[in-house]
This record gives structure tokens, sequence and C-alpha cells, in this order.
């Protein structure tokens, strides 16, 4: 089966509530998306994927469904939808939706008609008697809640949920469910989506209910990480849902390796076309990942090399709505913001693969300035403070924990002016704009010529359009303490990327200087045996005798 994908794909990520707001309720919504299209259009790219959008009580905002075929009032209505697609469309631009399978919202119909009674919903989600007074399992829960709760008024029955105990998990054993998600994805695919981001795909499949291996956190995670089953769903999604429509899925796989990468994306067994793997994302963080450490430049290096060099195609990203900045995960000197972000720039736009912009990278957002807890909204940091203090970590230890790693940091309002609120509303934001908004905003940077966005743009266009970037082969060719050099090349041409993956200057070794023609360099000033804090290079190598 091919894959369906093109390679010179580039995404956009817009998580809609942040992005920008049409009505001064304080929450982005559709028309304020079809507002901005001009401008992600000017950035170059050709597939918006949207966080959910479908009708939901917010528990989890938007991944929590409570009617998969409908759009949430407070983003708009369907009519909304249809023009977002077509005026995306008119600017080259596909949609892609977020698909979120594994679980839907507790006030979803299903789990409604289940509450009441109704045996066949009830086989929708995986509902299962206590065990002598105990839970069913041990098993462990992403957001660091019980993942068991009563079902209903029930006395001994439970239902599962790995993420809040609003999301139940669906049971997908049963081929009902199946059908139902099938339904789903064509109802979205005839409105003209170009495909699916699949959330936690790869968890969607529990092979047994049996007690887990006791681990730090998610035991129980041996049941149902990238079962046959989940597999086998994915098969025959691709074959009998996407492939009719030439539809793309990328698929969020959580603690996956490179061999299970490989199998989700393997075009002979036709089930997604890559995956978004975490790897990369841990190499800050102490066993979980509400610990962080300074990122280990080396360990990043050795980390991109082996993923680009097992995999042959993957999705690159460096920030989602899950994810601290990644600015401020690579220092914590707001001097460095531009030099920084152009590096991310560099970085993912001459890494193999289809790069993935989370809004706001672009213009070098970094982490929400949260003053405390109540300016935090994410579920998952609140069930994160609960649990650690419950096992008497003091205040300060906790917060320090949250603000390094909450979600809400990368999921501030976007910053588009130095108006109030940054230009996203006119009314009071869901969660805090970031008081850098003054200095840190769309329209600045497109004044700016040599700035931000505009190195942005500058990489996008030459990542869209350069076949040897597009498709050119990956080797890593120098990892050091500070720098990291990878070749990529293309029928007989030859490109080197640089970077200083640290604030502090690095001696370039003499092997990797003066090798060619420069084409891109985030500074003006080229020093030929010095890479400057954060300095991205590209040089065309000059051709030598193979
Ligand atoms: O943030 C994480 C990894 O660093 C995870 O714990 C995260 O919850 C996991 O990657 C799953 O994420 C997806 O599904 C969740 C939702 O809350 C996230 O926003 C979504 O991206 C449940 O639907």
């Amino acid at each position: 089966m091919p894959h369906n994908y093109r390679k010179d794909t580039i995404v956009y990520q817009i998580y809609p509530r942040s992005f920008m707001d049409s009505d001064g309720d304080g929450v982005g919504d559709l028309k304020g998306i079809i507002s901005r299209l001009d401008y992600i259009a000017s950035l170059g790219v050709n597939t918006i994927w949207l966080s959910p959008v479908y009708k939901s009580p917010n528990d989890d905002n938007g991944y929590d469904i409570a009617d998969y075929k409908a759009i949430q009032p407070e983003f708009g209505t369907m009519e909304d939808f249809d023009r977002l697609v077509a005026e995306a469309r008119a600017r080259g631009i596909g949609i892609v939706m977020d698909l979120v399978i594994n679980h839907t919202s507790d006030e979803h119909e299903w789990f409604q008609k289940a509450l009441a009674g109704d045996e066949r919903y009830k086989n929708y989600y995986i509902i299962r008697k206590g065990k002598d007074g105990k839970l069913p399992n041990n098993w462990g829960n992403f957001f660091a809640e019980c993942p068991w709760t009563k079902f209903g008024d029930s006395e001994d029955e439970y239902y599962l949920h790995l993420f809040s105990k609003k999301q139940p998990d669906l049971n997908w054993h049963n081929l009902q469910v199946l059908e139902e998600v099938k339904d789903i994805m064509r109802f979205w695919l005839d409105k003209g989506v170009v495909g699916f981001r699949c959330d936690v795909i790869n968890v969607i499949f529990k092979n047994s209910l049996a007690d887990g291996k006791p681990r730090p956190i998610l035991t129980g995670s041996e049941h149902y990480l990238s079962t046959d089953g989940c597999h086998e769903i994915l098969r025959i999604l691709r074959r009998e849902v996407l492939e009719p429509y030439g539809a793309f899925a990328v698929g969020e796989t959580v603690f996956v390796d490179v061999p299970k990468a490989r199998d989700l994306t393997d075009p002979e067994r036709g089930e997604l076309d890559m995956v978004f793997a975490f790897e990369h994302m841990e190499c800050d963080q102490v066993i979980v990942k509400w610990f962080k450490t300074p990122l280990k430049p080396k360990k990043l290096m050795a980390c991109l090399s082996k993923w680009q060099t097992e995999m042959d195609w993957n999705a690159c990203y460096f920030e989602n709505h899950d994810q601290p900045r990644f600015i401020s995960r690579f220092t914590d000197s707001e001097g460095l913001r531009e030099e920084c972000s152009k590096l991310m720039a560099g970085l993912l736009m001459t890494l193999r693969g289809t790069p993935y912009i989370y809004e706001g990278q672009e213009i070098g957002m970094i982490n929400g300035d949260f003053a405390s807890l109540d300016e935090i909204r994410d579920i998952e940091s609140h069930n994160v403070n609960a649990m650690a203090k419950s096992l008497r970590l003091p205040e300060k230890v906790r917060w320090s924990m949250i603000q390094k790693t909450s979600r809400d940091n990368a999921r501030t309002p976007m910053q588009w002016s130095s108006e109030a609120n940054g230009g996203f509303t006119t009314g009071e934001p869901w969660l805090k704009v970031n008081s850098n908004y003054t200095q840190v905003n769309v329209a600045r940077e497109e004044r700016e010529p040599k700035g931000i966005l505009a190195f942005w743009k500058r990489m996008i266009a030459l990542r869209r359009t350069d076949p040897v970037l597009m498709d050119g082969s990956f080797r890593s060719v120098y990892e050091g303490e500070q720098i990291y050099a990878y070749e990529r090349c293309l029928e007989g041409r030859r490109y080197l990327v640089l970077c200083n993956l640290t604030g502090k200057k690095a001696p370039l070794p003499q092997s990797l200087r003066d090798l060619g023609r420069i084409l891109v360099c985030s500074y003006e000033k080229i020093f030929p045996s010095t890479l400057k804090p954060f300095e991205f290079r590209l040089v065309e190598v000059e051709r030598t005798e193979e």
C-alpha cells in the first residue's frame, strides 16, 4: 500500500482554544482561524492539524468528545467548519482532524446509554467487577489518577479510563465500536478533510486486563501498548476508510521504540503514514515527564540521529499542545530567544521527515509566565499536584515541577500583536496570555525582515522546494558536547547542517570548516572557525570525488 503523504507536506498545528477569538468570549474559534488563514498561508505550510473541535464538556479541552459529528458550540457551527475547509483549500491548505478513539467523553450518548443500563452500549466500554472488594486490576493512569471509577450507581462495577474519569476507554474488542469509528471518519472525509492525527492510537486495544508488572508510571501498559489487535484495527481502517480517499494518518504513539514505530509505519503492512514518537521529548526528564533536568544536547543528538537513521521517514516535531515550549527547555536566557528559535527552525526543516510546527513556535513563543497553580487550567497539572501533595512534596517543589512541565505552557493564547491580550481576544482570555506579548508577537515579527518569523518562512520555503532537504538521505557526521552536524545527500548533492545546541559559542572542529558554500546562516556575521550561541548553518558541500 502506498503512503498517503507528499514529501513536501509541512503541517501547522492549531490548538483552537488558543489561536484566535472572533467573538470576544475569551476562547478561540473557527471564525478566528478563518480570519488568520492568510497568515497561515504566508508561512508556506500546506496542511493544518486541528486539535479537537468536536462537542465536548472540556474536561480535557476537547480530547473528551461528547459528539463526534458536532462542532463545539464555543468554536462555532458546522457551517463555519465547512467554510474553514473550503477557504483553506482555496489557499492550497488541507485540514487534518484529530481523531480521539481510545476514549469518549462520559457525556457521550453511548456512555449515557450504558449508564442507563443498555447492554449494547455497556459493551462499548470496558466495565469490570472489582476483585475481592478491590479494583479490577493494579493499572496506572496517564493523568496520575486511579484508572477505575465506579460505574454509575453500581455496587461493584468499575469502568476503565486511562485518562481522566470523564474519558472512559472504548472497548475495541467490540466490532460495533469499529463500525462506529469508520462511520465517523467517513463523515469528516466526505467533508473534505485530508486525514487524521490519531490520538494515543497505540493504546486502544487492551490484550488483557490482568495485573501489570509494577512500574513508576503506567503499570499495566505491557497489556495495551502497540498490541496485535491495535495493528489489525489500523490495517482495517486504512484499507476500508483511508485508502479509498487517499487520506493520510499520523499516529500519536506513546512509549514507542524504533522497531514498533517501523511496524506501525511499514507501507507493506498498511497502517499509519508516520508516528509522533516521544523519545527526543524525554531527553530532559528524570524517570517521569514531571521531573525535568537541564536538556543534555548530546543525548538529544544521539536520539535524533537514531530515529533519523533507523526510520525511513517519520513525523518531526519539537512542540505541540502537550509539551513545554522548546526554547524554555533549551535555555533560561530570554536574551537568546531569537537565536534559539531560529535554530529550531533550521533543525526542523532540515531533518528528514514531515515537519510539524506548533502555533506560536514560528514567532518564538516561550513557556507561560504563570504565577501560581490558580492560573493553570490543565487537568493533568492539577492531578499531578494532588498526587505530589499526597506524597508530601512541599508546595515550592510541586510548583516548580508544574511550572516547568505543565501542558498549559504551550496553550497560552497566540500572540498576534501588542494590543490588549496580544490581540487574541477582546474579552477575558480562558488562559493567561504570556506577558511578553508586547515584545513577542506576529505583528512585530512581520515588520522584521531579519527576525524569527522571517527565518522560519525562509526555512519552510527551502524545505518545500529543495529536493535535497525534501528527500535526501540523512547521516550524522558529528555529535559533540555543543555541536551537532549531519548531512543530507541526494543524487550527488551534499548538504552539511551545522547546529550549536547550546547558548555558548563553540569552536568548529577543523573537519567541519570551509567545506563549501553557505546557503543559510542564522547569524549575519559568519565566523569560519566558530559557531555562535545556538547558531544554525546550512552548507552545500563542494563536490568531491566519491
Ligand atoms: O503529555 C504527554 C506526554 O508528554 C502525555 O501524558 C499525554 O497525555 C499523551 O501523550 C496523550 O496525549 C493525547 O491524549 C490525551 C490528551 O490529553 C492530549 O492532549 C493528547 O495529545 C488524552 O486524549
